[in-house]
């Protein structure tokens, strides 16, 4: 038996631990105490990475789809040529407009992948690349656009005063505070730190919090914004860095006047005193930071609610200053040139290609809402050939579309480690290499950084680690990456390898040897191409390190830069004039019929729609959370089976007491269920959240998302049968 150092990648925290081997057989996981920042933290889906790995229903060889609809095994050498073939036949009929990728979070388990599908679609002239940064938050980095972006970077968290956290529960996503989120809470704490969580339901997180804004979903741009009208108004802004900086704080003084703390709190269902409490935090706070989960971004208006949130931190003047610690060092990625001035505002979105559903390109990359519909397209833009890795028929919305969009596909390819709810309507199904047999190292969560603030290390930290175990015996896997490589050799095209940054821009490509097939380690390297410690020192270190060498602090202003941010951007100053204008109640859509809002939320032992082992979930299926006096007026108790209804559809589930939730609110979490043939039990199975959205749901005029939470629903008692036997009755019976 041997006990090898590794990294968790079942979700973004990448957690070290010590997985103990027992010749192919994986026994045991425990928390690596010698790998610093983390302090032995790991949660249950670490250890059940054994169960996980040896999964019965793993796939050990890919699989094609028959015209029937069965999937059969196919060699990875047969279904390479097989793709190649039906892929150049749809480019030379369609040209290559018709091939599209998904690139979804299993890019944890595979790191390399990103940068070899960018270059597989430039070589052969596809712009068509979706993934998750126009699904997750893409507001984030709409409205970093409109703001323009503090060269100095965020405060370090060493310094804050203050933590605004707004629709997120990092004690379970680890987002925003990824190593062993509790225990930095709790120091945090020591030191003083005033938490405001805004939450529709008292969170693990929220229970931490100075004050908690248990608002109606939806409405944090109603509580942001009132938020902004009482820095103004209690003196609480930072006059000299705004004066110095930015540009537009007399408009958003009158966008906001509206927002008073009386209109705030009864729109929003909070009281003016919690509000007037959490104003008070932040204007005492000299630094501080802001957070937003993915709540405010499933709830719509994430956009703005993100520039509200930026237009806190200029206010307040909490960016990174001069001679300040840079807040997210660089290691394994190349370096910045982090200084205390703007960069100056440039278009967030509606610029670039011109998709379905009058989308363009934004800053968050290419809207994923314009895929279904072009999926379904009979024009030119009909994306015909699709590459997916991710479980998009639970994680994108009005799943009936999903499944229809794909069915259109002339060829669908999924990369997948089992035969998943979304792989059933794949062409072919990759079958590929566990998180235990693929190197792994942080460059990734670096990189992320650029686009989203909540994954990267606040020190100069820095980890590699190899593959602690060799695939089954007979096994025929491929690496995700694999794929495009040998269909380009086969399509005779040359591959560069291009790193992107949103500071450093594209990188030079890189050529790629199309002879000799290059490793993962190989293209870990040119991922890590230019990086501020070389990938080779990081490997040198078995548990990961701290590289002082890579610590920085933030420079002087370069005395050239005009740069200002914008606080006043014209759509977000008229998106605030129309919020203030509208009546909150027709927009929620809760009526007689609809009296209840569903809004998402994670759980500690599953990560959105990835396989789970057997027994994880202790319910197996997804529960609906519900506040007692809720289930005391519908007549229900623990356990009771319940139909919940959109608009749309209507999914079952099994009602559990949550009095965390805010009244007349419910929660399940996303990423369960599976098609209803037949078979479909919702005890075993759960139910898929996203069935109950729909495209048309207040889509989001810059990116497209609708409303993924905050879903105006009803919710009654139900029977739930036993569809396995009925089914099994059904089936003989026909069959006599
Ligand atoms: N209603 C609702 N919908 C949501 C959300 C919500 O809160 N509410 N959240 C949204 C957000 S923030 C996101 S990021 C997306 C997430 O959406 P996705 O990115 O689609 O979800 P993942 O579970 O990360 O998808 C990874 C899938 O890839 C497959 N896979 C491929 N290769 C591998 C591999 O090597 N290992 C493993 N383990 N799996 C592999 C697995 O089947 C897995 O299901 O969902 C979004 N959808
Ligand atoms: N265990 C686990 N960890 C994960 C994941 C997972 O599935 N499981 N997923 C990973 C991914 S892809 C992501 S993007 C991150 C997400 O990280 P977080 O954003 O922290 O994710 P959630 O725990 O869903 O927190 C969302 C919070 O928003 C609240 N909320 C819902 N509607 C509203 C609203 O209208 N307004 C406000 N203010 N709040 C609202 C919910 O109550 C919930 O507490 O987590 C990552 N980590
Ligand atoms: S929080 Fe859990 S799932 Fe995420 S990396 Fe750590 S151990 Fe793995
Ligand atoms: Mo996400």
């Amino acid at each position: 038996m041997t006990r090898k150092p590794f990294i968790c990648r079942n979700c973004g925290s990448g957690c070290p631990i010590i997985v103990t081997v027992d010749g192919s057989r994986v026994v045991a996981v425990e928390p690596d105490f010698n790998a610093p920042l983390y302090r032995g933290y790991t949660c249950p889906k670490a250890r059940m990475l054994p169960q996980e790995y040896h999964d019965p229903d793993r796939l050990l060889h890919s699989l094609k789809r028959l015209p029937d609809g069965r999937h059969v095994p196919i060699s990875s050498e047969d279904l390479v040529d097989e793709i190649t073939e039906r892929l150049a036949r749809i480019i030379d009929s369609h040209g290559p407009q018709a091939v599209a990728a998904f690139l979804g979070n299993s890019l944890l388990q595979q790191p390399v992948t990103g940068g070899m599908i960018m270059s597989f679609l430039t070589a052969i002239g596809s712009p068509m690349l979706f993934s998750n940064g126009t699904l997750d938050q893409p507001g984030l980095s709409i409205a970093l656009g409109l703001n323009g972006i503090w060269q100095g970077g965020r405060v370090h968290p060493r310094e804050w005063d203050a933590l605004l956290l707004v629709g997120g529960n990092p004690v379970v996503s680890k987002q925003h505070l990824p190593q062993n989120p509790a225990w930095q809470l709790k120091e945090l704490d020591r030191g003083g730190l005033g938490l405001v969580v805004i939450d529709p339901r008292k969170t693990e997180t929220a229970r931490r919090a100075k004050v908690h804004l248990q608002l109606i979903p939806g409405e944090d741009p109603t509580v942001l914004a009132g938020l902004v009208h009482l820095i103004f108004e209690r003196n609480g802004v930072d006059d000299s860095f705004v004066a110095a900086n930015t540009q537009g704080v007399d408009r958003l003084r009158d966008a906001v006047s509206g927002f008073t703390p009386g209109y705030v709190a009864a729109r929003a269902g909070i009281s003016p005193e919690d509000l007037e409490a959490a104003a008070r935090i932040l204007i005492e706070a000299d630094r501080g930071d802001t957070a937003l989960g993915v709540g405010p971004s499933m709830a719509t208006r994430g956009t703005l609610s993100s520039y509200l949130a930026l237009c806190i931190q200029s206010l307040r003047g909490w960016w990174a200053r001069e001679g300040e610690l840079v807040s997210r060092p660089r290691v394994l990625t190349p370096p910045v040139d982090w200084r205390a001035q703007p960069i100056p505002p440039r278009p967030g979105w509606g610029f670039g290609l011109k998709l379905a559903r009058g989308l363009q390109q934004t800053i968050a990359g290419l809207p994923a809402a314009a895929a279904p519909e072009m999926m379904l397209s009979n024009g030119d833009d009909r994306i015909r050939a699709f590459f997916s890795h991710g479980g998009i028929y639970h994680s994108w919305p009005e799943t009936r579309k999903t499944v229809e969009a794909l069915k259109a596909l002339d060829l669908f390819v999924m990369h997948d480690v089992r035969l998943t709810a979304t792989a059933q309507f794949a062409d072919y199904v990759i079958a590929t290499y566990s998180q235990l047999e693929t190197q792994v190292s942080s460059h990734l969560q670096e990189s992320i950084d650029d686009i989203h603030p909540g994954y990267a290390w606040n020190e100069p930290y820095g980890a590699y680690r190899a593959p602690v175990v060799s695939p089954p015996e007979g096994a025929d896997l491929m690496a995700a990456w694999q794929v495009y490589y040998r269909v380009a050799q086969r399509l005779d095209l040359s591959l560069a390898h291009i790193n992107f940054s949103f500071t450093g821009g594209m990188s030079e490509p890189i050529p790629i040897d199309m002879k000799d097939e290059p490793t993962t380690d190989d293209l870990l390297e040119l991922a890590c191409a230019n990086a501020v410690v070389p990938l080779s020192k990081v490997k040198a270190h078995a548990h990961g390190a701290i590289f002082e060498e890579a610590r920085d602090h933030v420079k002087a202003r370069d005395p050239a830069c005009a740069a200002r941010l914008q606080l006043a951007d014209p759509a977000m100053i008229e998106h605030l004039a129309q919020v203030r204008s509208e009546d909150p109640r027709a927009r929620r859509k809760i009526d007689r019929d609809f009296p209840l809002q569903l809004i998402c939320r994670r759980m500690i032992p599953t990560t959105c729609t990835s396989p789970r082992p057997d027994r994880i979930v202790k319910t197996g299926y997804n529960p609906l959370w519900m506040h007692s006096t809720d289930m005391e007026r519908l007549d229900l108790t623990d356990g009771d089976p319940v139909e919940i209804k959109s608009r749309v559809a209507s999914i079952s589930s099994f009602v559990e007491r949550d009095d965390t939730m805010r009244p007349g609110v419910v929660a399940m979490a996303f990423g369960f269920g599976r098609p209803q043939d037949g078979t479909y039990d919702p005890r075993r199975d759960g139910a898929n959240v996203n069935e109950l959205t729909s495209w048309d749901d207040d889509p989001d005029a810059y990116h497209g998302m609708p409303r993924m939470s905050a879903i105006p629903v009803a919710v009654c008692a139900a029977v739930h049968h036993a569809p396995v036997l009925i089914r099994a009755g059904i089936d003989r019976l026909s069959r006599n």
